[in-house]
């Protein structure tokens, strides 16, 4: 129902972090007009009137204990309906055989791949319909990995690795910005993850994959002799 305010949902388990997400706006949502109707009607019906004096009071027990018991059993439900989701998308890793490496750093992305020092920055390529596994690093202060169509965030953490997967289904172009303030670049410290149908993916890796292969993927015939200095490089 609330579906249009949120990005499209790209992502295999979206659908259950969306539920989850809803069903707690709903809880909240009732709450906070629940209070303020209260509160705005008490206002009203108590105002200061010509003759009425305060009437000093210490409260009401079983309405105390009310309020206390409902919301605790309320968050206490709200715990259990979330620790399957928890469990299945945060605490596991499906089998897979395709990983990625994320090193962030202020203020990039710098990608890798099992097999090539090739470091892409500010973007990745993956396939569509396939498990990915995210290992996560930081080399200076903690960054969040944040793909709002994939329904994942996650802190990135200096001095430990941390292991996350997605799997996407459908082919797009999707915005990877870093969700935690992270130094005077933060705003600008976004990247792309590119999510290819299985033939554009291996026609992509085997372009830029190979041991071989060039930095930034310029021509095949000149390999890669010397790193070159400044110039050039990345985009
Ligand atoms: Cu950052």
């Amino acid at each position: 129902m609330l579906d249009w305010w949120l990005p499209e949902n790209v992502s295999t388990y979206g659908q259950e972090i969306d539920w989850l997400f809803h069903l707690i706006y709903y809880v909240t949502g009732a709450t906070f007009v629940l209070v303020f109707v209260t509160m705005l009607v008490f206002i009203v019906i108590y105002r200061d009137r010509p003759g009425r004096t305060a009437r000093y009071t210490h409260g009401s027990t079983p309405l105390e204990i009310a309020w206390t018991i409902v919301p605790a059993v309320i968050l206490v439900i709200l715990t259990f309906l979330s620790v399957p989701a928890w469990s299945r998308i945060k605490m596991h890793v499906p089998p897979t055989d395709f990983d990625v490496f994320v090193t962030a750093k202020q203020f990039n992305w710098q990608v890798t791949y099992p097999g090539t020092d090739q470091v892409f920055l500010d973007e990745m390529h993956v396939p569509v319909n396939r498990v990915v596994r995210v290992h996560l690093r930081s080399q200076d202060v903690i960054h969040s990995f944040f793909v709002p169509q994939f329904r994942m965030k996650q802190d990135v953490v200096p001095g430990r690795e941390i292991v996350q997967w997605f799997e996407v289904t459908k082919p797009g172009k999707y915005e990877l910005p870093c969700a935690e303030l992270c130094g005077f670049g933060h705003s600008g410290m976004r990247g792309w993850i590119y999510v290819h149908t299985p033939d554009e993916y291996a026609k992509w890796a085997a372009e830029n994959l190979t041991a071989q292969a060039a930095p930034a993927a310029t021509t095949p015939g000149e390999k890669t002799a010397e790193p070159k200095k400044e110039g050039k490089g990345k985009k």
